[in-house]
């Protein structure tokens, strides 16, 4: 998911050209205003952090690119091209060390696992990969 810094700040270009270039494939791919019962499922495991709220309130601050991609070993590719969580500690050349400083406002999101993508997609796009 491109998060909404990251459309706002007209990263979805740079992102996706990251993307492609890497050899991944995009199998689908939509804009979304993201309503706050969705956001909250999709960030169910972080419910009760001390930034919890703020978190919803950022993710449907403004639209998000939702995509399923799809390749060799992708999960763990696109996770590594995303960079570390806090964007600090994310090596320059991932797309959260070249783009963003804020722990809060990190650009990107990834499924970190088969099931987290298999919820995420279904929550996304109403169905199972
Ligand atoms: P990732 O997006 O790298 O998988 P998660 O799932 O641990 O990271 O966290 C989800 C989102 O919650 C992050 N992208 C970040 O925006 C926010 N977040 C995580 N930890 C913190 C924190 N300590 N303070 C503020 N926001 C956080």
């Amino acid at each position: 998911m491109i998060k909404p810094d990251g459309v706002q700040r007209k990263l979805v270009g740079e992102v996706i050209k990251r993307i492609e270039k890497r050899g991944l494939d995009i199998e689908k791919l939509k804009l979304v205003l993201l309503e706050k019962e969705m956001a909250e499922r999709h960030y169910a495991q972080h419910k009760g952090r001390p930034f919890f709220d703020g978190l919803i309130d950022y993710v449907i601050s403004g639209p998000v690119v939702t995509m399923v991609i799809s390749g060799e070993n992708a999960i763990a590719v696109v996770r590594k091209m995303m960079g570390a969580t806090d964007p600090v500690q994310a090596d320059p050349g991932t797309i959260r060390g070249d783009f963003a400083l804020d722990i809060s406002e990190n650009i990107v999101h990834g499924s970190d696992s088969k099931e987290s993508a298999e919820r995420e997609i279904s929550l996304f796009f109403g169905e199972e990969i």
